[in-house]
């Protein structure tokens, strides 16, 4: 049998491996590749890792099959003739052709692929730092009213809600700009609605990661990172700290909650009203917070002085009146 009938063999065996393999896996497997498909960028992360192993399985495939078939016909046989060396493969112009532009193809296709799906996701549930180059529409509205505190939103009223992620030595919170900026160490968010988060920390670098809405964003001390998603299904999720932040980082995670807007609605209006209270006593709402330098609520950047950059250290310095 010469060379080319072999070429032959194996390709037809990979090519009726492979459509079968990546249908079976489209189909079957596919719909279960995490993170699911809680928000729009979960779905869009989904759709991506199944795309990348529709590629990755033919060429899994491929080598799989040259093994296989070289042990089958190539290897020596007990008691048969001793196995001879065939044509060497170097200088092969049809080898090294078909190499260089199969990988070449494949590999600009995936840089190509991941950049415009970055780009039509806005960010694809990463951090995008305090300007996002690519926001949802509506989304700057949003997070310039909310910071003035003139931010609404109410149901079926397809506005962007924004919502304040604060990392701590260890544990997460969240204010509510539009809802009076109240804190709470509970994530309650609305479905069908898109959700800008603001992600900053008061201490040491954090990390928000909400595996099941695919966010993930680095908390920054005096940074505000925004990351955004569109929730599409009601459900809990989890809410854990990806960045080494110290000693209790593993115990640093909670769990948050999509439900449908009227209950959201709810929900906000109880906890502001129930908030009300010690939301008083909060630092006025911004995009970052430097916990007080002169010690009266344990500052952590022991600088002595008031700086101008923070509300936060003046309200800090004001002893509660007894
Ligand atoms: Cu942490």
């Amino acid at each position: 049998m010469n060379e080319t009938h072999h070429l032959r063999r194996m390709t037809t065996i990979w090519i009726v491996l492979s459509i079968a393999a990546d249908l079976l896996f489209w189909f079957l497997v596919g719909p279960h590749i995490p993170p699911g498909r809680m928000t729009d960028m979960a779905s869009s992360n989904q759709f991506d890792f199944n795309i990348l192993f529709v590629i990755a399985i033919p060429v899994l495939i491929g080598v799989w099959i040259y093994l296989a078939y070289a042990i089958a016909v190539w290897s020596a046989k007990r008691g048969g003739p001793e196995p001879v060396g065939g044509e060497a493969a170097r200088n092969n112009r049809t080898a090294q052709v078909a190499w260089i532009t199969i990988t070449s193809v494949v590999v600009i296709f995936l840089a190509g692929f991941g950049t415009v799906e970055l780009v039509v996701n806005h960010g694809s549930g990463g951090g995008e730092g305090p300007n996002p180059v690519w926001s949802p529409a509506g989304a700057i509205k949003a997070e310039t009213a909310a910071l003035a505190g003139t931010g609404t939103w109410s149901p079926n009223s397809n506005q962007v809600l924004p919502v304040q992620v604060i990392a701590q030595q260890w544990k997460f919170t969240y204010r509510y700009p539009t809802f009076g900026g109240f804190e709470t160490p509970q994530l309650i968010l609305p479905v069908n609605t898109t959700i800008a988060f603001n992600v900053t920390s008061l201490d040491v670098i954090h990390s928000f990661w909400a595996y099941q809405l695919s966010v993930k964003a680095d908390a920054n001390p005096q940074v505000n990172d925004v990351a955004y998603t569109t929730t599409n299904q009601t459900g809990p999720f989890t809410v854990r700290c990806s960045e080494l932040c110290g000693i209790w980082h593993g115990s640093m995670y909670n769990y948050g909650r999509v439900v449908s807007q009227q209950k959201f609605m709810q929900w906000a209006q109880a906890t502001e009203a129930a908030n009300a209270a010690n939301t008083k006593d909060l630092p006025p709402f911004a995009w970052t917070y430097v916990p007080d330098a002169n010690g009266a609520a344990g500052g952590y950047y022991p600088d002595g002085t008031v700086t101008p950059y923070s509300t936060v250290e003046t309200y800090g310095a004001k002893q509660p009146a007894s």
